[in-house]
Order: structure tokens, then sequence, then C-alpha cells
């Protein structure tokens, strides 16, 4: 059965250090290149934003982790982060970036923030994904990366709702934890039949 790793975001941003840091961001990167050698298909992603994202708080006048509503609903507002070719929205150097089928950039509308690989934030604009996996027969995927409880959670949320086999290797990947983020991430993921496994 066609399978496929999903890397989610390890950009520079996301590790300690970044705009939008995780804590033991970083921890993950060997790891995860380790599991890279049982894939065939691996896909990496990139939070991609335009200077002027309008999930950004500064963007908004507006405090940092903060929400607003905006015309898709409610919208965490983050600090700059990943801006299109700057050094934040790099991979991290210790990624190995060189056994990838597919890099794919979200968040580039910049009225449209983008958790997921495969819809941005309005549930509607896809990314293409969806047609990339079922072209290949890839019915199975395994995620991982950066973060666990908002781009790794709505992925693996509309990974299964598209039909795939959902499973989210929980040692390779690490959360941002605002408010009860990571709890709500968890227990979505089980009650919507996504598994939590292992990677080692
Ligand atoms: C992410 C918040 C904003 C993520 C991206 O990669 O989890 N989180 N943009
Ligand atoms: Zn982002």
């Amino acid at each position: 059965m066609g399978t496929a790793l999903i890397i989610i975001d390890v950009q520079n941003d996301f590790c300690p250090g970044g705009a939008l840091e995780v804590k033991d961001g970083e921890k993950i990167i060997e790891p995860i290149n380790s599991a890279q050698d049982k894939f065939e298909t691996i896909i990496l992603t990139q939070d991609w934003h335009p200077k002027d994202h309008s999930s950004f708080a500064s963007n908004n006048s507006a405090e940092v982790y903060s929400k607003i509503e905006m015309d898709y609903g409610s919208q965490i507002l983050w600090p700059d982060h990943c801006i299109q070719g700057s050094i934040g929205a790099n991979f991290h150097k210790n990624l190995n970036i060189n056994n990838s089928n597919l890099i794919l950039r979200k968040g580039c509308n910049p009225k449209i923030d983008s958790y997921s690989a495969f819809f941005e934030n309005d549930k509607n604009t896809t990314t293409g994904l969806e047609g990339y996996l079922k072209k290949k027969e890839i019915k199975r995927l395994y995620l991982c990366g950066l973060a666990f409880d908002y781009c790794v959670f709505y992925s693996a949320l509309d990974g299964v709702n598209l039909g795939f086999e959902v499973f989210v290797f929980q040692d390779l990947t690490k959360a941002i934890k605002l408010n009860n983020s990571e709890k709500i991430a968890k227990k979505t993921m089980i009650e919507k039949g996504i598994k939590l496994i292992n990677y080692f």
C-alpha cells in the first residue's frame, strides 16, 4: 500500500531562537532524518507567509496570541514568522531535505492562514496535496514535525476527512502549547481515528 511521510514545517522560526519557537523543536530533527530512511515518498511542508499576512498580530495592531474574527472564522494572531525568503522561513540546517519528493509551501495568501497541508483555514482553498497523493495511490500518511497542536493537528484532521489512514509519530513532533491546545489536539485526533504512535 502506498505510504508517505509528511514532515511539517521544520523551519528555523519554529525552532529555539526562532520567532515562534517550539520548546525542544530542534530535538526531533535527527530522529526525523532517521525515519526518512524507511519511506519512499517524503513530503516537506514549509510555512511561507508574505510580510503583510493577516495572521500576524503586527498587521492587526493587536496583541500576539489574541484572536480575531476573519471571514472564515476565528484566527489566532501570531508573531511575524516564516516570512517568504527570510532565514526564519528556511528549513533548519540539520533537516535532511535531499530525499523529499515534494516541497509544499502554504500560507502564501495574505488573507488566509493555512495550518493544514491540505486546505487553507477557510477549509476550502486547496493546496493540491490531496490530488498529488491520490494520483500516486498513497493511502496511508505518517505525520511528524512542528507544531503538534497546529499544523500537524490540522493536517492530520484533513487527512482522515479526505479518506487517508493517518498516523502521527508522537515522538517526532513537539507542541506550541497555547492554553489547552495540546490536549485538545490529542483528544480530537483520537476521536477521529488518527493513530498516535511512536517511531522509536
Ligand atoms: C504553525 C502557527 C502558525 C505551525 C504555523 O507550523 O504549526 N503554527 N503558523
Ligand atoms: Zn504560520
